[in-house]
């Protein structure tokens, strides 16, 4: 790839951002706020921007490519100020003009709320894609919510999780451009009339009765590296009906006008904090259809303008990937546009529709699977329902067709079935393909949750193994290292990552070694006094960073760590003597507001922590350290000081992770079991670079259709399992109530609300995991092995970066062109 550096005007730059400090807020940059200052300084890095944005768009409306819309409910981009320095090639540049200007980038950079538009993985996912597209030249819009309220920030107050709103637009936010001209309205219930076309004999269905809100997009700036590329991401806002139209009042219609103006103001007031979770609330399928209708009204408008009003061959230059079935209505909205609104009949419509929707599976955790009932969803978008019952009556026939007299089929993969619409069903059932997001998950997904679907359309079914970007993960995140990798190999792997494994000449050279660990030093420090300001905990930068930061859930088993951390230190009490390495095991996770358990192991840990943190006897040999507020911004942080990287779900659970990745990259060995992109970067690196334990998927799943396992077998033969289970509820980690942590003691051991004892195969995998942690320490005694292993992990992390996921959707599904945008 050709990389592209513009000039930058040191001299000019600073003007402006003194200039913008004047005409926003009537200051000298010394008056001014931090908050204003890192506003200021923005402005003056999107004037760097605007010309290639609408170079971009210049180039994309000359050429008309073929555009993938990513639509999503999440995207967790992080923080923009950085990154776009970076991939504009001149964060030093800016970086020195703002030490002219007496101003401290890193203190700048944190001025600025992460926009935090999702949840974990499946959000950042997007964002690392939308990188790559805008890096790797292909037009794309990111499609999505202008919540009001993000992801809300947590607080940690004695030891319990608090949530607290994300204010994220309080002070405005720089990079976004309101696009006022081009509003679309969505409409909600009411009920359809069928209306006789009198001229050609056609029915017509007409949505009446109906509540409706302004759908409004702001459009932010996606950054190719290294290149005049700049695409959109484009999150819609909700404006009421009646600030636009005051037809309502004139009718006298006004509590339609107060519902509309209600509706808008709720519509995109929050992000649901469910991670791998669906509630099944009203407000969700709104917002839903909100951001999906707006799109595709816009995709299809945009099309149709460069077409001559034609829609007919739309597929060729549109496409939309359905990020989780969260957008599945697009496959019913589009339907509606091309028959309703453009006049085409069904066969027509349904055959542009499946060849131009595609969807991504991103779990087989059953409880994430939606299923919205009948009643709401008809009652909320009732022509969108007509529309999918055709579908359902059309594909069951073709299941009755394939399999003549199975009814069971029929149960099984029916769209509508026992009162419920089964979103996944329709998406595959419309989409041209359906992914999974790692080997194992898609294996499992043709083998099992979706095996009936797979043997009646076996050709729509693919992987495509998640990806990172590099750009913000190593070159933003962890600049030492980057600086150290682009002086040995040179820089090609920014934009190849591929080339980073020219790095595995240097695992046994005894001064790349130590270059390598010192800089993996400098980044502990670095944390180290991140945890000492915000925790007020002294960490030991030489002990061994065990780090477990993702969302908090049950079959991510932070409870399998903490109980082990509980482990060790009994055995440390009893044997003062007992020899190990110094390890601090570092948490970061935020749980759903709802979620019970959750929030009990977050307490659990930081209560365990309050305990083993103040035992002096122990002499320092374990730290824990709960994170508060882990986002995308201190996490880019985490993962450059990590040694060890937990990824300890239960087999099967977890559809790839991506977390995973970020640490391999930065060199850390990766604690795990044989669960999702686990395997791959075991596949990568070798066994011996990496350290795993545990059930296999295999032997989980078999234990599910039999009935799960007996978890009391190990409590009553297991004397270390059985201690550490019975100081859940003595009191030993109870500051206050003995019983806090029954709920938990009963998950694992007792049958209750429905619910296996032990579902997640915590005790089951105990005994294996406390090995591989004694394995962990064993390898870090060994100085020159250690940073052999983890260079080796950073060396062979290649194949990870979210560069090469693209290319394969483009190549095997979204078959775009690149479009190089020249200034
Ligand atoms: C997830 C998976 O849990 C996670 O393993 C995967 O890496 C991610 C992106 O594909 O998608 N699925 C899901 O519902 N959430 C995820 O993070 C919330």
């Amino acid at each position: 790839m050709a990389i592209h550096k513009a000039k930058f005007d040191k001299e000019e730059f600073k003007k402006a951002v003194v200039g913008n400090c004047k005409s926003l807020y009537r200051k000298t940059l010394d008056e001014a706020s931090q908050q204003q200052r890192f506003q200021s300084v923005a402005y003056a890095v999107k004037d760097l921007i605007m010309d290639k944005w609408i170079a971009t768009h210049k180039q994309y409306d000359k050429e008309d490519p073929k555009v993938v819309y990513y639509m999503s409910m999440e995207f967790l981009m992080g923080r923009a100020l950085g990154n776009n320095m970076i991939n504009l090639m001149q964060y030093k540049e800016i970086k020195k003009a703002l030490e002219e200007l007496d101003l401290d980038i890193n203190e700048i950079e944190d001025q600025e709320p992460d926009p935090a538009l999702g949840n974990g993985g499946l959000g950042r996912l997007a964002a690392c894609f939308l990188d790559s597209l805008a890096t790797l030249e292909y037009p794309s819009y990111g499609c999505g919510i202008r919540y009001r309220y993000g992801m809300f920030k947590q607080e940690i107050k004695d030891g319990y999780q608090i949530e607290t709103p994300d204010d994220w637009l309080r002070d405005g936010y720089p990079f976004e451009i309101k696009r006022a001209e081009y509003r679309y309205e969505v409409k909600f219930g009411g009920y359809v009339k069928v209306v006789k076309d009198e001229k050609t004999g056609r029915d017509n269905f007409v949505q009446e009765d109906y509540r409706s809100v302004i759908a409004v997009p702001y459009d932010l700036p996606i950054l190719g590296y290294g290149n005049n590329t700049v695409n959109s991401l484009r999150i819609w806002d909700a404006e009421p009906v009646v600030k636009f139209n005051l037809n309502s009042f004139d009718k006298g219609d006004y509590q339609k006008a107060i519902e509309e103006e209600n509706l808008a103001k709720n519509l995109v007031e929050v992000l649901y904090p469910n991670d791998n979770h669906y509630a099944g609330k009203e407000l969700r399928l709104k917002q839903q259809y909100f951001f999906v209708s707006a799109s595709v009204q816009r995709a299809v408008d945009r099309y149709k303008n460069m077409h001559n009003g034609d829609v007919s061959k739309l597929y060729e230059k549109v496409t939309f990937q359905l990020n989780d079935t969260h957008p599945t209505v697009t496959v019913a909205e589009l339907m509606r546009i091309l028959m309703d609104e453009n006049g085409l009949d069904w066969d027509q419509a349904w055959d542009i529709t499946s060849k131009t929707v595609a969807y991504t599976n991103h779990t087989i955790m059953a409880e994430a699977l939606e299923k919205w009932p009948i009643e709401l969803f008809s009652r909320l978008l009732p022509r969108i329902y007509q529309i999918v019952e055709e579908i359902n009556r059309r594909f069951v026939e073709k299941i009755k067709a394939k399999y003549p007299g199975d009814q069971e089929k029929i149960r099984k993969m029916a769209i509508i079935y026992d009162g419920q619409v089964k979103m996944a069903h329709l998406a595959i059932c419309a989409g041209y393909s359906v992914n999974g997001v790692a080997k194992l998950h898609t294996e499992i997904l043709k083998k099992q949750e979706l095996k009936d679907f797979y043997e009646m359309m076996p050709e729509k079914f693919n992987n495509k193994t998640n990806g990172i970007t590099q750009r913000r993960f190593l070159l933003h995140g962890n600049p030492l290292l980057a600086e150290w990798i682009t002086d040995k190999i040179g820089d090609g792997w920014i934009t190849d990552l591929k080339q980073i494994d020219k790095l595995s000449l240097y695992v046994d050279d005894k001064k790349a070694q130590q270059e390598f660990m010192n800089i993996k030093y400098k980044n502990k420090v670095r944390l180290a006094e991140y945890i000492k300001k915000y925790n007020g905990i002294d960490v030991d930068p030489n002990s061994i960073f065990d780090v477990q930061v993702k969302r908090l859930h049950e079959y991510k088993r932070q409870l399998l760590n903490i109980l082990h951390v509980m482990y060790l230190y009994n055995k440390i009490k009893t044997d003062p003597t007992f020899d190990m390495e110094p390890r601090t095991f570092i948490f970061g996770a935020k749980a759903a507001a709802g979620y019970r358990i959750a929030k009990q192991t977050i307490k659990l840990i930081n209560n365990v922590a309050n305990v083993i943190n103040n035992d002096a006897s122990i002499s320092g040999k374990i730290k824990v350290v709960f994170i508060e507020n882990y986002r995308v911004s201190n996490g880019e942080m985490i993962f450059a000081a990590a040694d060890v990287s937990e990824q300890i779900s239960t087999a099967s659970k977890e559809a790839s992770g991506t977390g995973n990745m970020k640490f391999m990259l930065n060199g850390a060995i990766t604690l795990g079991t044989m669960d999702g992109a686990n395997v791959e970067i075991v596949q990568e690196v070798g066994e011996e670079n990496a350290v795993i334990f545990g059930l296999s998927s295999d032997e989980v799943i078999k234990y599910e259709n039999e009935g799960g396992y007996d978890p009391m077998e190990i409590f009553n033969e297991d004397q270390d399992v059985r201690e550490v289970l019975m100081e859940l509820i003595n009191g030993k980690y109870s500051d206050n109530d003995p019983e806090e942590f029954r709920d938990i003691y009963n998950s694992l051991l007792n049958f209750q609300d429905g619910r296996r004892a032990d579902i997640y195969f915590i005790l089951k995998d105990f005994k294996s995991y406390a090995k591989a942690q004694e394995e962990i320490d064993k390898r870090y005694k060994d100085k020159a092995g250690w940073a052999k292993s983890v260079m080796l992990n950073t060396a062979k992390s290649g194949k990870f970066s979210s560069d090469r996921t693209i290319e394969e959707y483009v190549k095997d599904i979204w078959k775009l062109e690149k479009v190089h945008v020249e200034m």
